[in-house]
């Protein structure tokens, strides 16, 4: 019976997928391309998932449910297609019929570009949410960009990165809808006048730049899910017929310009950049997404409930990081200028709505603008901001009379610069941090003067991951092993998973578990094989560090101590490691970060080092995997033995890549930094690698300026052999390659040296990896670890992540 509607469902895909070749390609089954074969395909799909949409939509704004509207700057949501298929349970099924035609899976998936709007964690973060929020039937929007090209690609030529723009929409994406007719714009320059009318003041923006914004909405699926979610990006464009006087009087050129200038705002997307011209291009892209979001926000509340003062009670936003923090002014603009409400009316609404996330503690990316600069792109949200700052600055008036640094301290515009964390600081209802760890340093150090002014606004929500795309997608083998002991409702729900811990004793599960490693380390080598004519040893351990680069993650010091292995094996005829190991990286830098760049070529010079060597490189191997992105962390991180978690303790907000690692049974090697604190408490100290300095010990050395890298380097030989290698000519390139690098180190160039305790941390690591290899050599007992460490992972989904948030900060009700 099974059987026969399974078989059903199989002729009805298949004639849904001739039909749709025939209608829209003229083709048949036997002559699609595969371009075609992958449009077709995920049409079908897409019909699918938008009859729940509309359904589901339908019912939210029928019983007039309050929504979340999640603005971010980056959305990482790779690629679609099977995860679709997972989450409307039809994978099998289009596997089954494609099998029936004769057509290969993997050739289907391949074909689809991933859309790779972000950079990084606070982008996937984003994805993870919206997956989540629509498995948990939450209704949700996100608000983001339409970046024409997304993160870069990365090549590497002569072991030097080279960025490719990523041209991912260059075949359409079938997974958007275009709705020109809800666009909307945005004005940008010009002068805000003040006028006394009969009504009192009002603000009369003129001679603006008018942009529009045009969005398409990508529709994302959550697991078994009765509401997906929507994904609304904004493409910038030029007004259509604006300014034919210019054209009238044959200024041809200057309005090409002009359509050129508008059309660069949702260009591209910046990985970072520290040059001014680049940065104000980045301002003109967060009031371009903060601008078209808020009037479309407005504009859909007032059709949907005619009055603007209900909007805190049918929606919040949360704030994804500081780059959407425009849309809090941009709200008050709306409602003083456009609805004609009173200040003390409009703020009141604005602090209600909005919350802030905080995702970093770097100061780089705690954004403030210059004053003058902004005032000439964004004059009447400039008036805004000084009339908040200014009423701001009456309270701390009040409140600290005499203490005159403090306010300017804490002024929201102070020494011509506009502080956008300030401003969120004071605005919001809520702020946050993105592990326990972090949130505390927000309290007591990044932010501690606005606690003690706001104690009741501030929260810590640790990260979590989707283990629909982590686990499911990605490591098929795994999830197989685990529903067969435990079913699957791991996959809806978190708590399951801890049901694995008592099998972690089991002597079968564990071999079955280290049968479904051994096979992704096999996928993963087949793949590098295949692709990059690269060949893995799987029978090595593999030892990964995969995220972007930077050096608070600290890439640099585990290639110091692979230097130091090779040392080792130089120095000592009798030095052996007890398995061999490949070491694998896989990162990207920013474009303009050029000592990031460096340590890639670093890492490639050292893989050189060690493969010229007939007496490492049968024992260690480096390898660089080339434009890490989400198709290829799905590929890698199940392969993972050991996952390196290294960054200097206070650096990293939380990690997320951490968690995925853990969830698939790698063991984490790591600092007691962001979420690797509640990763070691969860699974407990037998089953995890710490190392290195606190936070507290790290805060204290910059305080007192008592660090001293020079002095390690002098009395410690193993330091001091590893680091000379970056001068003594032995890698690629000379002995002046690397010079910034040693310089960095030990003198500091511009900065203090060794910024990120590299040196300070080095014996630690080193101590501390020998414990690791010889934790591997004991099969049985490292499997236990593994499988423990997947066990505890269910803490880390995304959906608890979720449900804190809806519970302390949302109050949002599932359909
Ligand atoms: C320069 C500016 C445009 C900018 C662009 C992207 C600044 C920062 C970022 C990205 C930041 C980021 O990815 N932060 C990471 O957020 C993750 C999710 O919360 C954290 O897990 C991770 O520790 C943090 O580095």
């Amino acid at each position: 019976m099974k059987n026969i509607m399974a078989q059903n469902r199989i002729q009805e895909i298949k004639a849904t997928i001739e039909g749709k070749l025939k209608r829209h390609y003229g083709r048949t089954l036997h002559n699609a391309s595969d371009e075609e074969m992958f449009q077709t395909v995920a049409l079908s799909i897409r019909d699918m998932i938008l009859e729940q949409w509309v359904k589901g939509n339908e019912e939210i704004n029928a019983r007039g449910r309050k929504k979340l509207c999640y603005l971010s700057v980056e959305f990482l949501m790779g690629r679609a297609l099977v995860n679709n298929m997972i989450n409307l349970g039809v994978l099998d099924d289009y596997k089954a019929v494609l099998a029936e035609i004769g057509y290969p899976f993997e050739k289907l998936e391949e074909q689809e570009n991933e859309a790779a709007l972000g950079s990084g964690g606070l982008g996937r973060l984003a994805a993870c949410f919206l997956d989540s929020l629509s498995t948990l039937n939450l209704p949700v929007t996100g608000y983001g960009i339409r970046y024409e090209y997304g993160m870069f690609c990365q090549r590497i030529v002569d072991g030097e990165q080279t960025e490719v723009p990523d041209d991912w929409m260059c075949k359409g994406d079938v997974w958007e809808i275009e709705r020109r007719e809800e666009q909307v714009e945005v004005r940008f320059e010009g002068m805000a006048e003040e006028l006394w009318t009969e009504e009192g003041l009002t603000v009369v923006h003129k001679n603006f730049q008018k942009v529009t914004a045009v969005p398409y909405d990508m529709i994302v699926t959550g697991y078994g899910s009765q509401l997906p979610a929507t994904l609304r990006l904004w493409r910038a464009e030029y007004p259509a017929g604006f300014d034919f006087h210019a054209f009238n009087k044959g200024d041809f050129v200057y309005m090409v310009q002009q359509k050129e200038i508008a059309e660069s705002i949702s260009k591209v997307l910046y990985p970072k950049d520290d040059h001014i011209g680049g940065r104000m291009l980045r301002l003109r892209q967060y009031y371009f997404l903060a601008s078209a979001t808020m009037q479309s926000i407005v504009r859909e509340h007032k059709k949907l409930y005619g009055d603007v003062r209900t909007l805190p009670e049918k929606i919040v936003i949360q704030i994804n990081d500081i780059h959407p923090a425009l849309a809090i002014p941009e709200l008050m603009r709306i409602l003083l200028d456009d609805e004609g409400m009173g200040w003390d009316e409009a703020y009141d609404i604005t602090s209600r709505v909005f919350n802030y996330t905080n995702h970093t503690v770097m100061h780089e990316a705690l954004e403030s603008w210059p004053a003058q600069l902004f005032k000439s792109m964004l004059p009447r949200i400039y008036a805004i901001i000084s009339e908040i700052n200014e009423r701001f600055q009456q309270q701390l008036l009040k409140r600290f009379p005499d203490d005159r640094d403090k306010i300017s301290h804490m002024a929201v515009i102070a020494y011509d610069e506009i502080r956008m964390a300030h401003m969120c600081l004071v605005v919001c209802a809520a702020v946050n941090g993105v592990s326990q760890l972090h949130g505390r340093i927000l309290k007591t150090r990044t932010f501690r003067d606005f606690y003690v002014m706001f104690p009741k606004k501030f929260t810590a929500i640790t990260n979590g991951i989707t283990p629909r795309r982590w686990l499911v997608s990605a490591n098929p083998g795994l999830c197989e092993l685990i529903a067969g002991h435990i079913g699957s409702r791991f996959i809806r729900d978190y708590r399951e998973l801890e049901r694995l811990k008592p099998l972690a004793d089991d002597r079968r599960f564990l071999k079955d578990f280290a049968l479904v490693k051994q096979r992704n380390k096999q996928r993963l080598a087949d793949y590098m094989f295949k692709k990059k004519g690269i060949a893995l040893n799987v029978d090595s351990i593999f030892d990964v560090q995969a995220k972007r680069l930077h050096e608070y993650k600290r890439q640099l010091l585990k290639v110091l101590h692979i230097l130091h292995l090779y040392n080792r094996f130089t120095g000592d005829e009798c030095f052996a490691l007890p398995r061999p190991v490949t070491f694998l990286f896989a990162a990207k830098a920013s474009p303009v970060y050029w000592r990031a760049k460096d340590i890639i070529n670093l890492i490639h010079a050292v893989a050189s080092l060690i493969e010229a060597n007939p007496r490492t490189r049968d024992c260690m191997k480096v390898v660089f995997l080339e434009n890490y992105n989400v198709s290829l962390a799905e590929l890698l991180i199940p392969a993972a033995d050991i996952s390196e978690q290294i960054s200097t303790a206070g650096c990293e907000a939380s990690g997320t890549g951490n968690m995925k690692f853990m969830l698939n049974g790698a063991v984490t090697l790591g600092t007691m930094d962001g979420a690797n604190v509640e990763i070691f408490e969860k699974v407990g100290q037998d089953n995890i690698f710490i190392f290195g300095a606190l936070a507290e010990e790290i805060a204290r050395m910059e305080r007192d300026n008592s660090y001293n890298p020079k002095g390690l380097f002098d009395g410690n030989a193993d330091i001091r052999n590893a680091v000379s290698r970056l001068m003594d000519g032995s890698l690629a390139g000379g002995s002046d390659r690397f010079h910034d690098l040693y310089q960095s180190l030990l003198y500091g160039c511009f900065d203090r040296a060794d910024k990120y305790f590299v040196l300070h941390d080095f014996d630690a690591y080193r101590a501390m990896y020998e414990n690791v290899l010889n934790a591997y050599t004991d099969a049985n007992a490292w499997m236990r670890k593994a499988a423990f460490n997947t066990a505890c992972a269910g803490y880390f989904s995304v959906d608890r992540t979720i449900e804190e948030y809806n519970r302390t900060l949302w109050g949002l009700d599932a359909i």
